[in-house]
């Protein structure tokens, strides 16, 4: 919390597997040169170290391999395999180089990346509740997807839906992980029926842009947090923030599935403010930054600025 030896673990997800477009890959890159980490370090006073789970794997020959053998098989869920290799590195990398007070920055890299970060912050802090903030729902399971890519699914492992029909390589996560009642969502307004289908049946709270309309952004994150803690005011919070959840006339056009009328800029950041605001934030993800997406310059800074902003809100900066 307010602790001068807080430190930062920025965990690397440079992943674009999970969804049909290259360069959201590029995401970390473009935010630490933006300045990210000197941002925590001088302004914020964090200390940060980098963790690189990706570091060894090939993963754009891994992707040409899978895709080749794809086009035969064609199977309902798109390069299985890959994308659950690299998440039993980012969830091993989590898991064991990062401690139980230090902060675990993960920036993507597209949203099946979650399925690593999220499962590896959940073995340091069983109990935490995640706040999933974002157009979609990513609860597709390995039954439901339409498109087939799997960034469109991490909820749906997390939460152990169709384990059974789970290729062989994703056992690897644990099977009572996350209780569908510690998941709340921010931002919804594209959401497929069989994920509505799914958010009904068990009962999980959602937040869509009518209910941030309806209610306003403050109240919708405080049932959220009140949600997602059960009354547990030291409940820790996990925040995985897909950057499409944000307008792209207000900021975000270099993301892969832009939805229209979405969160402005101060909704965007002031999510992250009030939940930091809790003291409990443990764990966030930044995720589908596309820099690859951009028309000029100018929309590529607009949506890596937001991204660091996304980061600093969360640690603290805004709050005075
Ligand atoms: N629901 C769609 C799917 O399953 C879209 C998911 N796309 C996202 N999710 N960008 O955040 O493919
Ligand atoms: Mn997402
Ligand atoms: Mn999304
Ligand atoms: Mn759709």
């Amino acid at each position: 919390k307010n602790d001068a030896s807080r430190t930062v673990k920025i965990v690397l997800a440079p992943f674009n597997g999970g969804q049909p477009h290259g360069g959201v890959d590029l995401g970390p890159d473009y935010m630490l040169k933006h300045g990210l980490r000197y941002q925590i370090e001088d302004k914020l006073k964090w200390k940060t170290e980098v963790l690189k789970p990706l570091e060894g794997l090939n993963l754009e020959n891994l992707k040409k391999e899978a895709d080749l053998k794809e086009k035969i098989t064609k199977p309902t869920i798109k390069r299985a395999d890959l994308v659950a290799l690299a998440n039993k590195k980012i969830y091993e990398s989590c898991r064991d180089g990062i401690n139980k007070g230090e902060f675990q920055l993960t920036i993507g890299g597209d949203h099946s990346i979650a399925i690593g970060s999220v499962a590896g912050l959940l073995s340091r802090h069983p109990n935490a509740g995640l706040i999933w903030i974002d157009a979609h729902a990513d609860i597709n399971t390995v039954n439901t997807t339409e498109t087939g890519n799997l960034h469109g699914c991490p909820v749906s492992f997390l939460a152990n839906m169709d384990r059974k029909d789970w290729p062989e390589s994703f056992k690897w996560i644990p099977e009572n992980l996350l209780a569908t009642d510690k998941i709340a969502y921010i931002g919804l307004r594209d959401v497929d029926e069989a994920e509505k289908k799914i958010l009904k049946d068990n009962n999980i709270k959602a937040f869509s842009m009518y209910h941030i309309d309806r209610f306003g952004i403050n109240s919708v994150v405080e049932q959220a947090i009140a949600h997602i803690s059960k009354g547990d005011k030291d409940c820790p919070i996990m925040v995985s923030y897909d950057v499409d959840a944000i307008d792209p006339e207000a900021s975000v056009k270099c993301t892969g599935t832009k939805v229209d009328f979405g969160l402005n800029n101060r909704e965007a950041l002031f999510l992250c403010e009030r939940i930091c605001e809790t003291g409990n934030v443990v764990a966030l993800d930044v995720v589908e930054v596309n820099p690859t997406l951009g028309a000029d310059e100018k929309e590529i800074l607009k949506t890596v600025a937001i991204g660091c902003s996304i980061v600093r809100c969360s640690l603290g900066e805004t709050l005075l």
